[in-house]
């Protein structure tokens, strides 16, 4: 690449401290085993700076050279002739990703990484999970509107050898969903190691409204993953780890290192992942030209929102178009980090592709005068880093149940990131088994391109977020911290939808 932004380093200071509760007239965590779990008084000054030395600085990616084309996931296939049972498979194995070495991996039917799921609205699916691992995991479905018996979390563990299947309807709108291991303390190493899959849901509107949707071609998934090779060239999770967030020099997209994506003159659509255990990324152009964002986690946007760059935290997804149509093969585009780094260089061929617009209108997503008005029923307060992470002054605990909840009602969360008077880390805060709205950041509106639906959302030091949810299923589902290693060290509670 010619072009090249010159590096700045991001600091992300992470702070620890005490925290203090008034009490609240809703419904709340008590915290009377907030001091033996977060008493951070027993931790001197000099402790407390050596834990920040090391995550003062995030180490910048290696630039793309793009020696290697995108490897696209494939369509997984399904068992029966009506298409709607499918076999998944945690497996363990070797794969080369670097030239003539194998590193070992984990994968879902295969060795790294898993298929694309491809569902449809109104469909009524079965899956079979298989454990062919050496030690326990789940299947979790990241953003599905499932029962709490199917969605994966810690209490679906499969022992090595076991399989379980589980059954439900596609009910919700056209998006981009995955799916990982969520085993208690083990989510981090296992996703780490190659566990995590795609899940996208069509219907009627998606189908209809003329976006790019030639799957590998001009409709691309990107799952952003870095990574740390030991000198061997495998992932060595224990060495690598960080109990802040296990962040590596090296960027595989799709498992690819060192990708380029080969595209024709036309809008190309790319659903973005992050799937790393904790790095964010800010996805810009080199050219700093912009581009248009269509869809949220859960669904499309209203209308098509044009930016500059995005900002995805651990387990977001965007889809973005790129318009490819007017540039030729002088040009040399690529995805860059929001630190110049080079993610994606693009090759545009000299084939015309698909005449596509992208619509005015997409959706009708919308926050009802009713939503607005609703009392806030739930509040969370994320605290601390390293080992230290709670919610609302406590660890996960599998048989404590933190908040209650009505199938069909919704109640509004308002969820704060306390930080102490070093600063604090943005943490990106998820809920399992349903798609949530944000109300506000701060009590402002959120951002256009946020006016959709949610399932993870990224809250910064000191912001409150408040967001209106709705459990369509019953049963106990996780939220928590989806920095990976926060969420093994407890940031994580349990709400029983009843
Ligand atoms: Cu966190």
């Amino acid at each position: 690449m010619k072009t090249k932004i010159t590096a700045f380093m991001i600091s992300l200071l992470v702070i620890s401290g005490c925290s203090s509760n008034s009490s609240q007239s809703v419904e709340e965590v008590d915290h009377s085993n907030m001091n033996e779990e977060m008493d951070h008084s027993t931790m001197n000054q000099d402790e407390m700076e050596n834990e920040h030395m090391s995550h003062d600085e995030v180490v910048s990616l290696n630039d793309s050279t793009g020696e290697n084309e995108l490897k696209i996931p494939s369509v997984l296939e399904h068992d029966d002739e009506k298409g709607s049972v499918y076999t998944v498979r945690a497996q363990k194995g070797k794969t080369e990703i670097f030239d003539g070495t194998e590193t070992v991996t984990y994968g879902y039917n295969g060795s790294f990484l898993g298929p694309m799921i491809r569902l449809e609205k109104g469909d009524t699916v079965k899956i079979k999970t298989v454990n062919e691992l050496d030690e326990e995991t789940t299947f979790h479905w990241h953003g599905l509107e499932v029962a709490g018996s199917a969605d994966g979390g810690p209490h679906e563990s499969l022992k090595p050898g076991e399989e379980k299947v589980i059954e439900f309807k596609v009910e919700q709108e056209a998006s981009t969903l995955w799916f990982h291991p969520h085993p208690e303390g083990k989510t981090a190493e296992q996703v780490y190691n190659g566990l995590a899959g795609l899940i996208y849901i069509e219907d009627d509107n998606s189908k209809s409204l003329g976006l790019p949707n030639e799957y590998g071609k001009n409709d691309i998934p990107l799952i952003f993953q870095d990574r740390t090779f030991d000198d061997k060239k495998q992932l060595n999770f224990s060495a690598a780890m960080n109990d802040d967030g296990t962040i590596g020099d090296t960027l595989l997209i799709n498992g690819t290192l060192n990708p380029k994506l080969a595209v024709n003159k036309e809008k190309v659509r790319l659903r973005l992942l992050n799937g790393s255990n904790a790095r964010n990324y800010t996805f810009k152009l080199n050219t700093g030209d912009s581009f248009v964002q269509i869809a949220t986690d859960g669904g499309f946007l209203n209308k098509p929102v044009t930016l500059k760059e995005i900002t995805l935290t651990p387990s977001e997804r965007a889809e973005i178009v790129i318009d490819f149509s007017q540039l030729d093969t002088e040009n040399e585009l690529a995805l860059i980090n929001e630190d110049g780094s080079i993610l994606l260089p693009f090759e545009v061929s000299d084939q015309n592709g698909k005449v596509s617009e992208i619509p005015g209108e997409m959706n009708n997503f919308s926050i009802t005068e009713e939503e607005k008005s609703l009392p806030v029923t739930k509040k969370l307060e994320l605290f601390g880093m390293m080992d230290q992470v709670t919610i609302n002054g406590k660890k996960f605990d599998p048989e404590r149940i933190d908040f209650t909840q009505q199938q069909g009602e919704t109640e509004v969360w308002e969820i704060y990131n306390k930080p102490d008077e070093m600063g604090g880390m943005i943490h990106p805060f998820h809920i399992h088994g349903a798609q949530f709205k944000i109300l506000s950041r701060n009590g402002e509106e959120p951002p256009e391109n946020e006016r959709g639906w949610k399932d993870s959302i990224s809250i910064h030091p000191d912001e409150t977020v408040k967001i209106a949810i709705q459990f369509k299923h019953k049963g106990v589902y996780m939220f928590h911290c989806h920095i990976l290693e926060h969420e093994d060290n407890g940031m994580m509670g349990q709400v029983k939808v009843e």
